[in-house]
């Protein structure tokens, strides 16, 4: 089964992306070239994974384009609802984020190439961020992004094609569901200490330590694992635990909230 990864350029105005912390003081800003050289990095580790990689045009208008993640929830993807059953089909999301509104359209654009689309609409709000497929279960959390109208939505579309919604209360200040746990896509999960319960999960569970909680969020495509190259404790359980692990630099995408998941869709 062929793997596709859909991502999308960086932005000049990346420099103004989202974020909960003031980007105050020199080292703090977005360095965009560099941002560029991680995003290229992250691009080649998606290939190197043997994933084919489309790249949509960035779009000035919207700084956060790059996190295209947030923008769709694909179902049958690689791991992602059906073991890949070829259920062809996506959620196109409605992203909680005002800003974030019109992304939508030029991924929903390119995934309609490929799949049928579902749109989540108004007053729902769900991001990508807040998914996560473990077999034929999506656990979705409930965030400043993820309204319970958008985990109805999502469960009136998914519950009749066999498929079970988990809603996930998050700590707060947590975005995304995903930046403390991701699936690694044989069953198993990566998951910070001290953020959920692991019998949430009908997995394995890889563990991340509590001081590196921002490596819980890891791209995991096959055998192989994309995972934030300054955790080395993180990048050693991912190894022992079988994984072919790729470290990416995300020192500039974290200065916007963002990591590794939420810079692809795979399908
Ligand atoms: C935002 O606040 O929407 C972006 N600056 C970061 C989005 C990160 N998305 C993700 O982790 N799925």
């Amino acid at each position: 089964m062929v793997i596709r990864a859909l991502i999308r350029g960086v932005p000049d105005s990346f420099v103004r992306a989202l974020s909960a912390a003031p980007r105050e003081g020199a080292g703090a800003q977005i360095d965009i070239r560099l941002a560029r050289e991680q995003h290229a990095a992250y691009r080649a580790a998606l290939e190197a994974s043997g994933a084919v990689v489309t790249e949509l045009p960035a779009d000035e208008r919207f700084p956060d384009c790059v996190f295209v993640e947030d923008t769709a929830v694909v179902v049958g993807g690689p791991g992602e609802g059906g073991e890949g059953a070829g259920e062809r089909l996506a959620l196109v999301t409605r992203p909680g984020a005002p800003s974030r509104l019109g992304e939508t359209e030029a991924v929903a654009a390119e995934l309609a190439r490929h799949l049928e689309l579902v749109r989540i609409e108004e007053p729902a709000t769900l991001e990508g961020g807040d998914c996560m497929w473990l077999g034929r279960t999506l656990y979705i959390g409930r965030s400043a992004r993820t309204n319970a109208a958008g985990i109805a939505r999502a469960e009136a579309v998914l519950a009749p094609r066999g498929y079970r919604i988990v809603p996930v209360e998050l700590l707060p200040g947590v975005l995304h569901l995903k930046c403390v746990c991701s699936p690694l896509g044989d069953g198993r999960v990566l998951l910070a200490e001290g953020t959920l319960p692991a019998d949430l999960f009908e997995a394995g569970i890889v563990w991340v330590p509590a001081e590196e909680r921002y490596a819980a969020n890891a791209v995991a495509v096959g055998e192989h694992v994309i995972a934030a190259a300054e955790y080395p404790r993180t990048l050693a359980a991912l190894d022992a635990a079988g994984l072919r692990v790729h470290p990416v630099p995300t020192s500039e995408v974290r200065k916007a909230d963002g990591s590794l998941t939420c810079q692809s869709l795979l399908f």
